[in-house]
């Protein structure tokens, strides 16, 4: 049996990410692998009652914000994504680190280095197998995310600031360029899925099988 995989999926507000994860978990049901979705911050017990404060608190200094995704991201790890990849079962994530460098890095401001600091603690060796970066013009992505439902703390942010995290998780594209892989959400859905569906087969040739 080949190593069970860790695919990650990322993006600012609006991006798009409900319908992809819906068509990678097609993509996977007709690969026959077995698998979990689950979802950052939160995917465990503990990690879910964070993900409650970090969206829904009235306001957090950013170094508070900081260290409870990664209190979360812990509990996730340990109790969720590393014992399903060691029984041999795929994990796809709803967000991961990738969304820290960009959300309390180039969003919050916080320096990179430390974030870097927590990702060899917390995260260590368990990286993403690969990692699907939804980029959306961030003025699509708030627009869409309007027309959705009710904000939450972090949606409430300005233009300026999810211009920021894109830059951020373009930061990220460039320094893991093998492990990311860019699709351009600003097109319809029906662009965006066969995207999804390219990517994922040509991963599985090269590497995911
Ligand atoms: N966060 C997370 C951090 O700050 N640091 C971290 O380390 C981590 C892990 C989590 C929040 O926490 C932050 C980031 C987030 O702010 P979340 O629920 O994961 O919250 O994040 P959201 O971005 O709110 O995720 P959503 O599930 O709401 O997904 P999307 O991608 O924002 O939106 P989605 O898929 O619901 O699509 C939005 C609307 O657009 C339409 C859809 O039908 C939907 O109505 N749509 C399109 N319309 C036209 N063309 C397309 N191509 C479309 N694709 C979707």
């Amino acid at each position: 049996m080949s190593k069970a995989k860790f695919i990650t999926l990322e993006g600012s507000e609006g991006a798009g990410k409900t319908t992809a994860l819906k068509v990678m978990k097609n993509t996977l049901d007709d690969w026959g692998v077995p698998y979990v979705l689950t979802r950052e911050p939160g995917g465990e017990k503990n990690a879910e009652a964070i993900r409650k404060l970090l969206l829904h608190s009235e306001h957090l200094e950013s170094k508070t914000e900081l260290l409870l995704m990664f209190a979360a991201r812990n509990e996730h790890l340990e109790k969720v994504i590393r014992p399903n990849l060691a029984k041999g079962i795929w994990v796809v994530s709803d967000r991961f680190v990738d969304a820290s460098f960009a959300y309390q890095g180039l969003g919050r401001g916080l320096a990179w280095s430390t974030i870097e600091y927590f990702e060899e603690m917390i995260v260590g060796t368990t990286q993403p197998d690969l990692t699907l970066y939804l980029d959306v013009e961030p003025a699509t992505g708030l627009q869409r995310a309007a027309d959705r439902s009710e904000k939450d703390r972090i949606e409430k942010e300005d233009l300026a600031f999810f211009e920021n995290i894109r830059a951020g998780y373009l930061k990220r594209l460039e320094h893991f360029p093998d492990r990311i892989k860019k699709i351009n959400a600003n097109r319809d859905i029906a662009s965006v899925t066969q995207q999804i569906i390219d990517v994922l087969e040509q991963a599985r040739e090269q590497s995911l099988s």
